[in-house]
């Protein structure tokens, strides 16, 4: 019986120590380190290898090493194995800090004035209040509920956008596609905390663009999949959108010449806003292992038909 994990290799390596670690009585891979493949119990991967169901025939439990699990293909996994993606605190938390620097960043222009620093332009913005900033989340589970969380001491008026109602202390909160013009013409600030499904595919384009206050900006920090990427140069082109910060893109790397490399009102990062911490995520795992092996409900579980 092993674990076989796929993912980055440095990582990979700091997996394989706290393993070693906190159980030493499962034996630990790191792929292509497979060893025999009808061994191989528990598989956690970034990228899934081809005919999983072929090639380990005895898996029990497939992880997403991320929160997201779009990079799956669900017919290509045995319909009873479950699918986990990873609930650990270090993507969480790496997650608040990064949308909050991102609201804070288009907040106080700073994609403006990076470029005017370019420029050699020395010209102020005059600033708006926080209590004159609105901000809105697209998806409400488990990071957009944190961001929203850590917003609050700002000021900013808060609200959400989710499938299904929710409830959060000084949030207004709106769900389904019918509230979403609502929601979007109250919005500043947008930030995307979707999960990417056929749903929420190119959900950000220009239809959602012209619903929101002209010169509204934009956080993208779900999947590239999301954003209708010509959609958006367009949008930032004919002034319905002032700025974006951008942490996926739908091709990654961002491929040479692509414009987001150049924009002066995009501020690019290589999706970086949460990574997996290997010590938690190892908890995690175990921890998962343990209730599976004693039959109980597992955390994280996908639901292959909702597709997240
Ligand atoms: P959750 O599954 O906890 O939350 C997803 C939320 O989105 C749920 O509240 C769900 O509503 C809502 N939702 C799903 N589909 C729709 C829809 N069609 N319309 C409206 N709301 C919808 O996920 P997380 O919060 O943990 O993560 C969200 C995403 O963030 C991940 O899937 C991943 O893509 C991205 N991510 C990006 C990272 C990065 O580094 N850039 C890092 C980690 C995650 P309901 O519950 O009502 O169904
Ligand atoms: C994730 C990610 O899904 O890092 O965890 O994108």
């Amino acid at each position: 019986m092993t674990f076989l994990y796929k993912a980055n290799a440095t990582r990979g390596l700091e997996w394989a120590r706290h393993f070693a670690a906190r159980a030493p009585e499962l034996p630990f891979r790191l792929w292509p380190d497979v060893g025999d493949p009808a061994e191989v119990r528990y598989l956690a991967v970034w990228s899934p290898p081809e005919n999983i169901a072929a090639t380990f025939r005895n898996l029990e439990l497939v992880f997403s090493v991320g929160a997201g699990v779009d990079q799956f293909d669900f017919s290509q996994l045995p319909p009873h194995v479950p699918l986990i993606r990873m609930l650990e605190p270090g993507i969480t938390e790496s997650m608040v800090e990064y949308a909050t620097m991102a609201v804070l960043a288009l907040h106080r222009d700073l994609v403006h004035f990076i470029a005017q620093q370019r420029q050699q332009t020395w010209r102020e913005i005059r600033i708006t209040p926080a209590a004159k900033r609105r901000v809105g989340v697209m998806g409400l589970g488990l990071l957009g509920q944190a961001v929203l969380e850590r917003l609050k001491p700002f000021g900013f008026p808060l609200a959400g956008w989710n499938r299904s109602l929710r409830s959060i202390e000084g949030v207004t909160c709106h769900a389904g596609r019918e509230t979403l013009p609502d929601f979007l013409a109250q919005t500043d600030i947008l930030v995307c905390l979707l999960p990417l499904t056929d749903e929420t595919r190119g959900i950000l384009n220009t239809g959602l663009f012209e619903a929101l206050p002209r010169g509204a900006q934009l956080v993208n920090v779900g999947r590239g999949g999301h954003l209708v990427e010509a959609d958006l140069i367009a949008a930032l082109e004919r002034g319905l959108l002032s700025s974006a910060v951008l942490d996926v893109a739908e091709q990654e790397p961002l491929p040479a010449g692509h414009p987001f490399w150049s924009h002066p009102r995009i501020l690019l990062t290589p999706h970086i806003a949460s990574m997996t911490t290997p010590e938690t995520a190892v908890e995690f795992v175990l921890e998962t292992i343990g209730r599976h092996r004693r039959g109980e409900t597992l955390p994280g579980r996908v639901d292959r038909k909702r597709g997240y």
